[in-house]
């Protein structure tokens, strides 16, 4: 397709900026990969070429009539004929923007229905998301796993095709999901349930982040889909149902136990009071923390729980007051969780 070609020449330094803003996985919109950020796409072009041919033809005339009819040395300085009512050019200038709104609106018309009318198979991948302030919790129901800020689904290929449905909700505040390469954004609403699915084409890592204003850590407030092949899905899938095993000598585990951390995070098979912050049970398996472009590493993890307020201040997270021996304790104790 030469749209195809064309935008992105067009879009080149928008583009640019966008990618440079969220940096490695891409978060590039004008790179759908899956259907429904593809449909949301192919419409955006349509309307900006549509846009682009208005901009052209009333700018051109405009430009023409400015050079045109600029007063020159020796014009008759009298006013020129007057003309009243042409029913031909109104006519032209009512049905022309008719006609256009016409085919923009039963575009839009017509990719909001492929996308919301989709039907969901039975063999679909379920996924519940919850947004809250400020980080994303996904619970898969089938398989029983619980996980935060990096969402795995398997890719979805011609020979196997493979459909992830996504039931929204919000534990407190408005939020905002959107992967710009797989969906259109969806609001994320408290006492609302919404939804929405995704067909990703090829394996990755894609770059989200919430798209509604929820508080003052909504800018970190990132997520990440991590598009698996079905044999890595399934590893990745029998990886986070197992308890969490650790390697750890049990004083590690007590100094964690014995601490407040208990209060709100769970750990399958060792704690599981706490559903206020993320599910710890297989933590290292995340490539980042607290959903920000920050890496899950020991170093990391301790500078976090030593101090939360500073990596990202306001979150709901207090500083535990913790000596370094057990703050050491407990981070080789989470470091031990795979
Ligand atoms: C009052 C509840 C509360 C307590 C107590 C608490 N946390 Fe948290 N924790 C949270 C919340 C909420 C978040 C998510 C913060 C965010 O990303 O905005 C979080 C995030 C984390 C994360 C990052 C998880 C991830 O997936 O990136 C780790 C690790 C963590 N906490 C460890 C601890 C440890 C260790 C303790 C005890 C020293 C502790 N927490 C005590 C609420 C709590
Ligand atoms: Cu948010």
């Amino acid at each position: 397709m030469t749209l195809r070609r064309f935008l992105p020449a067009l879009f080149i330094s928008s583009a640019a900026v966008l990618s440079a803003q969220t940096m490695h996985p891409s978060g590039n919109m004008f790179r759908p990969l899956a259907t429904p950020a593809r449909l949301v796409s192919e419409l955006s072009e349509l309307t900006v070429v549509v846009c682009l041919a208005v901009f052209i033809v009333v700018g051109g005339l405009l430009t023409y009539a400015v050079i045109r009819f600029a007063h020159r040395e020796g014009d008759n300085l009298s006013e020129p004929p007057q003309v009243y009512g042409s029913n031909q050019v109104e006519i032209a200038w009512t049905v022309i923007p008719i006609l256009i709104v016409f085919v923009l609106s039963m575009s839009t018309a017509r990719i909001t229905a492929a996308v919301q009318n989709q039907k969901i198979p039975k063999d679909a991948l379920y996924v519940t998301v919850i947004g809250h302030q400020w980080w994303w919790e996904f619970q898969y129901p089938d398989l029983k796993i619980n996980t935060a800020n990096e969402l795995h689904i398997p890719v979805s290929t011609m020979a196997q095709p493979k459909l992830t449905s996504l039931t929204l909700k919000s534990a407190d505040v408005s939020h905002g999901f959107w992967v710009p390469q797989l969906a259109g954004k969806t609001d994320v609403i408290p006492n609302r349930t919404n939804s929405m699915w995704m067909d990703p084409q090829e394996t990755g890592t894609y770059l989200g982040n919430c798209s509604e204003y929820c508080g003052t850590q909504h800018a970190k407030m990132e997520l990440r889909v991590i598009v698996d092949t079905p044999e890595e899905f399934q590893k990745w899938v029998k990886e986070q149902q197992a308890e969490a095993a650790s390697t750890q000598p049990d004083a590690n585990r007590e100094a964690f136990l014995a601490s407040p951390c208990i209060v709100c995070h769970t750990i399958n098979g060792v704690t599981s009071m706490g559903t206020v912050g993320p599910d710890l049970t297989h933590l290292m398996s995340r490539q980042t923390l607290v959903a920000a472009e920050v890496p899950m590493t020991a170093a990391s993890l301790r500078d976090w729980i030593k101090d939360p307020q500073h990596m990202k201040p306001g979150n709901k997270m207090p500083a535990v007051p913790l000596n370094d021996t057990q703050l050491d304790q407990i981070v080789s104790y989470l470091t031990s969780l795979r």
